[in-house]
Parts: C-alpha cells; structure tokens; sequence
C-alpha cells in the first residue's frame, strides 16, 4: 500500500462555491428593493494603469446614477438575473455535487432604505424559495450578511457606517434574517471583506468620500470600520441566541505579505502591512484592539470614539470561525510611505510570480502560507469562502469552452490547501468565487469571468443568459466527489 503523503478533507468538507446578490440577483428594484450602493457603480473600461480598483462615487454621480442622466451602464443592476434563473443556477451546482452555497443576502430586498422598522415580505419570500431550492439539493446555505451591498439610503442619510446609528439598523436587520431563516441556514457571515473599507470607502462602508475633507478621511474608515466591530459582535451574540445551531464567522480580504529583501526595514514593512488585515480579524476573533493598532491610531492623530459598552460588546460577540477570500500576496518594501485609501496592499511586483491577465499575482503557496498564519494566530476554524482565476474565456466553434487555465489555478492551491490540512489547520470548506459567471466587484465588468457554468451576457448587458458548462466544470466535479483526491 503506498503511504499516503496527504491526510484526506475531513468528511463533511463544505465544497462548493461563493456568489453575492449584488453581482448575480439582478432584479434590483422589483419586489419592493430598494437601491443598494452597488447599483450606482458603472461598468468601468479598462484604463492602462492596473485595473483593481474600486469606484468611490461623489454625490454628483450618485446622483446621476439615479436619475440615469450619466450615460453609464450599471450592469450589478441586471447581475445574471439570478432573481429569476436561481432554480437553474442550483440545479447545476448540484449535478456538481455542491455540499455548499456561499450567497449574500440583499439588505435592501429586506428593508429597502435601510432604517425602516419593518421588513419587505417580499424580500424575505425570495431568501425563503432560495434556501428552501438548496436544501432540498442536499446544498447547505452559506450566508453573508452584508457583501459590499449596503443600502444607498443609508450612505445617503447617515454617509454609511460612519454613523453610529447604522448598527442599530444592521442589528434589527440581522435578527430579522435570524428569526425568519434559523431552521434553514447553519452558517453565517457578518460582513464580506470587512478590511475592503480601506479600498473601497463607498461600497464596503457606504461612506460618500467627497463629504469628507481629506485629512478626515482616514479617520472616518476607521471610525466606521469601529461601528461595524461593534454592529458584528452584537449580531454574534443575537445569532447564538436566536440561532442556537448555527455558527457565524467574520471575513476578510485575505492577502499574503512577503518583504521585498530580508532588509529588516523591509521585513517590518510586510509585518505592518499585514497586521492592516489582520487587524480586522484581531478584534472580532479575539474581541479586543490589538496595542499595536493604538499606536498606529496615536501616531496618525486619529481618534476614534467609542461608547463605555463597546469593550464588553466585543468581547462577548467574538467570532466562532474565520473566513477570508484568497487571490493573490503581496510585496512590501520599507520607506514607501503610507499606503493611500483605495489600495488595501503594496503593488510590488514579485517577480518570482506569473499574474491574471487583470495582473492579480498567482500565488498557491501563498494560501498555504495564510492559512498557516490565521491558525496559528487564532486557533478557530478556517474557511476559504473565495478564490478563483479571472479570466476571458473563449467560447470554440464546437460551442466547448477548455479553461484549463482555470483548472490548473483551482488545483495548484487546492494542493497548497491539502499541505496546510497536513500542518495541522483546521480547515471546513473551500467555495470557489464566482462558479457561475457574474458581475465583477472591482470594474463592474461581465468579461471577467470565474465560473465554471459560463453565462452569455456581455459586459453592456446584452446577451441571452444562456448558462453553459466549462470543461472545468466536470473537473470540478471529479475534485467533490472524490473529496479532493482527484485533481487531474
Ligand atoms: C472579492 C469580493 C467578491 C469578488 C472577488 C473578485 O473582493 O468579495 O465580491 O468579486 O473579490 O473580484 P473581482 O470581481 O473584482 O474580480
């Protein structure tokens, strides 16, 4: 018998894949939604100089956006209608054998400015239909509570998170989805990517930037990011009560940092950079500020104001599990300066990388690397709830479409998982980003595609939303069912 090098996922690994109703649902304003930030993003074309970055609208495009008078498209208005093609969309996740289904829910299908005291029905009948299609597929939901898609009124009336009163509004709408789903959804998520703030202000904070001067604008993230620490352990402690069998994570942007040189200056600079990230999962996994970021806050002048509660609100709302997605590391290198708002890290070339075609590095061990560094720091579940190759696909005259390409991404780290589960990480699930083609986060686009069901809409929106499989689509199949043997 051959010894085998690896130990096997544990059984029950959750398999699957990851989407957002911002980038998929479509529908946005039938049924009684209301607008969400993400609906006045406009598709951006491609400039020369890196294409991730995210849109942070003044009030003058938002309100452009609104009254459609900008000329611009906002293709995460239409997503890939999954609203309406949801059963189909399902039906294809488990003929992959998806043990699970990341998905978010629309805040503002459920209360559609934000701070209303009663929720839409309707909004809630659609999450009802959609778990209810998942369970009977054997597919366990697993739900987001806010991915990058806060209501507009509340960016509108209160500039986001930066507003203390927004947590109550989070809160209600938090126990609502509690109370309403708690026999059907066993994991939760808090917030998406909670440290995308620091890049994207407006969509993950609903934060208005050109409201603020720019030395406040810093402080403001911070202040912000405190409401939602705040907002998230409360909604632990609700979702323990009023959920007393399902577990609830907190998630971020993950991202491996390497020193440009073993220059100690340079090795300082990685450590700093990513404890930005960490920082995030510091205070909702271990329920305190961590003292390095007091210094951070001290020498940057901030201060950030804090109610005589929070401290024991944080400790008593800490996380059960970890999730983060997982794209790409980075390079630091000392004496660059501050990073600026709008990029989370350093975009140094590593040169011992290859990089997509939208330049996100191509790093498995870097998963490795990550998954080995939240462990050792938290000792909490681990779950990869993102990773996936963006990439244009090409559709063969014999209407085939062969993203190796795809397959060799996905399998390179799925290995790096397997070396991590060997080191010792306790790792639950891995869900692919994007197993159907949607709408992209960063540049609003359609041709950046993840999936392994493609989906014919262009990135105007025209197309028939035809859903077709990709060769990688029955390799992933291969992978689940064999649980993660099988890679070729
Ligand atoms: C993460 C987001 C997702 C997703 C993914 C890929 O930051 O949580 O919503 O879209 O990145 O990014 P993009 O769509 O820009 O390629």
């Amino acid at each position: 018998m051959p010894i085998r090098k690896h130990k096997p996922f544990p059984n029950h690994f959750l398999w699957g894949g990851a989407i957002a109703a911002n980038q998929t649902e479509g529908a946005f304003n039938q049924d009684g939604k209301g607008l969400s930030v993400d609906d006045v993003i406009p598709y951006i074309k491609p400039d020369q100089h890196g294409k991730m970055k995210m849109s942070n609208p003044d009030l003058k495009t938002i309100k452009e956006a609104k009254a459609g008078t900008s000329g611009n498209v906002y293709p995460k208005r239409w997503g890939i209608d999954f609203y309406h093609h949801y059963e189909e969309d399902i039906q294809l996740f488990a003929e992959m054998g998806f043990k699970a289904l990341r998905i978010s829910i629309a805040w503002s299908r459920i209360f559609p400015m934000g701070d209303e005291l009663s929720p839409n029905e309707k909004g809630l009948l659609f999450y009802d239909r959609l778990f209810d299609a998942l369970l009977a597929q054997g597919i366990e939901p697993v739900v987001t509570l806010s991915h990058y898609e806060i209501p507009l009124g509340l960016a509108e009336k209160y500039n986001g998170w930066a507003d203390r009163r927004v947590i109550d509004c989070f809160v209600r709408y938090a126990k609502t989805v509690f109370k309403r789903y708690n026999t059907k959804v066993k994991y939760w998520i808090t917030f998406n990517e909670i440290n995308g703030i620091l890049m994207g202000p407006f969509i993950a904070g609903g934060i208005i930037t050109d409201r603020l001067k720019e030395d406040q604008l810093i402080q403001t993230i911070y202040q912000a990011a405190h409401h939602q620490f705040v907002a998230g352990a409360l909604t632990v402690k609700a979702c323990h009560t009023l959920c007393p069998d399902a577990k609830i994570g907190c998630m971020i942007a993950g991202v491996s940092v390497y020193p440009r040189s073993c220059k100690p200056e340079d090795v300082l600079a990685a450590m700093n950079e990513e404890r930005r990230t960490l920082f995030f999962t510091d205070v909702q996994v271990r329920g305190y500020y961590p003292a390095y970021v007091r210094r951070f806050f001290t020498e940057h002048n901030m201060q950030i104001e804090t109610q005589r509660e929070d401290a024991t609100i944080l400790k008593e709302g800490r996380a059960d599990f970890v999730a983060f997605s997982y794209y790409m590391s980075s390079v630091a290198e000392a004496n660059k300066g501050e990073l600026p708002v709008g990029r989370l890290f350093s975009e140094v070339k590593n040169p011992y990388l290859k990089s997509s075609d939208w330049g996100w590095s191509i790093d498995p061990q870097g998963l490795r690397y990550l998954l080995n560094i939240l462990y050792d720091r938290y000792q909490k579940p681990l779950f990869i709830v993102e990773n996936g190759l963006g990439a244009a696909d090409k559709i063969e005259p014999d209407g085939s479409i062969c993203d190796d390409y795809r397959i060799d991404y996905l399998r390179a780290h799925i290995e790096q998982m397997k070396e991590a589960i060997e080191d010792g990480v306790n790792l639950i699930g891995y869900t692919t980003w994007g197993p159907i083609d949607l709408i992209s986060a960063t540049t609003s686009e359609m041709s950046k595609r993840y999936g392994f069901i493609y989906v014919d809409q262009d990135n105007e929106g025209h197309g028939t939303l035809e859903r077709k499989r990709k060769k990688s689509f029955y390799w992933y199949r291969n992978v689940i069912a064999s649980n993660g043997e099988q890679l070729d």
